[in-house]
């Protein structure tokens, strides 16, 4: 495992962390408790023996580096509307820029262009493999809630229109000297939450995820190349009325060796409308924390801000 370097930008403080790693192999109701607690203090987790077979998840590691190794003009080549297709620092659509390079596809179709189809039917199996685990983890949460349909969150990422997303992202090692003098110093993608309901994480063995639990602390995760890593998104923080938190990561890159991490957001169709089941509004929790909306809604918001803005609070009750 390669360490990342300590990253840390003026007036940051830098707490590596163990985040809660959890055997699926092990009894169901020990599972989905452990999984609430992780989700409620620190909305990341890692999970382990998730019945993914280690050469599913090799050969798609094999087929992001292959991809990432073609030529620049070859790389540019592959675009779709936007924001589908490959990327190379600037991220989203309001001037955010980081030291990473990406594929980003429409999980329902993990396909490039002119391409041989190896690298379709590669990610298409582990798209669908990662979509199963992504639904078992929302029933084991939903059951280890206590809401009545366990299917409640899982149905909106099974629905044919979904609009769940794969994204490979590339973090090149970065020499300090390399480095221009932006203000992007060595983070690789900045700092926020991720929109949809779950993100599956996947990376190699080199460090490179921090997690905020704390306002101005980072927490430096170490990467398991066994284990996925698990968070919690903002639109499960809704429908779970604050329960599950959101919780802010950023990626910073090294001077050594090249990171790859490959993330599967889970999301609903643009229609689905958005809120807590009657049994997440508690005594601890008596009203509904957010405004009911669609993913079509929190969409448009999200694209219109800059990545490291809060869009979540948009939606409050007052
Ligand atoms: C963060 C999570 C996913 O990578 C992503 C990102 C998206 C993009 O890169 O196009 C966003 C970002 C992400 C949130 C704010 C907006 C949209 C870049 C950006 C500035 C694909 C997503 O869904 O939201």
């Amino acid at each position: 495992m390669v360490v990342a370097s300590p990253n840390s930008i003026l007036g940051e403080k830098i707490i590596p962390i163990d985040l809660p790693m959890i055997d699926l192999s092990s009894e169901k109701s020990i599972v989905m408790k452990l999984i609430v607690k992780a989700c409620e203090e620190y909305g990341f987790f890692n999970v382990i023996n998730h019945g993914i077979p280690h050469d599913i998840i090799t050969k798609m590691e094999e087929v992001g580096f292959d991809f990432f190794a073609k030529p620049m003009e070859q790389k540019k080549l592959v675009a779709f509307d936007k924001p589908f297709g490959y990327g190379c620092k600037n991220i989203g659509f309001n001037g955010d820029m980081g030291e990473v390079e990406y594929l980003l596809l429409n999980a329902n179709v993990p396909s490039i262009p002119n391409d041989t189809s190896y690298f379709s039917s590669i990610v298409s199996t582990y798209t669908e493999a990662v979509k199963r685990l992504a639904c078992e983890i929302l029933e084991l949460m939903a059951e280890g809630l206590g809401v009545p349909n366990k299917s409640i969150f899982s149905t909106f990422i099974t629905q044919l229109d979904n609009d769940s997303l794969l994204r490979f992202n590339h973090y090149p090692p970065k020499d300090c000297k390399d480095r221009d003098n932006s203000n992007s110093y060595n983070v690789g993608f900045g700092e926020h939450s991720d929109p949809q309901i779950l993100t599956i994480l996947r990376s190699n063995d080199v460090a490179g995820l921090q997690i905020s639990l704390q306002h101005g602390v980072w927490n430096p995760v170490t990467p398991d190349p066994f284990a996925f890593c698990v968070n919690v998104g903002d639109l499960l923080e809704v429908m779970t009325n604050g329960r599950f938190m959101s919780v802010r990561h950023r990626a910073v890159t090294n001077s050594y060796k090249s990171r790859m991490s490959v993330a599967y957001f889970g999301a609903p169709p643009l229609d689905a409308c958005i809120v807590a089941p009657s049994v997440m509004v508690t005594p601890n929790r008596p009203s509904l924390l957010y405004k009911p909306f669609t993913w079509a809604e929190y969409k448009k918001v999200t694209y219109s801000l800059r990545l490291g803005d809060n869009r979540i609070d948009i939606f409050k009750n007052c």
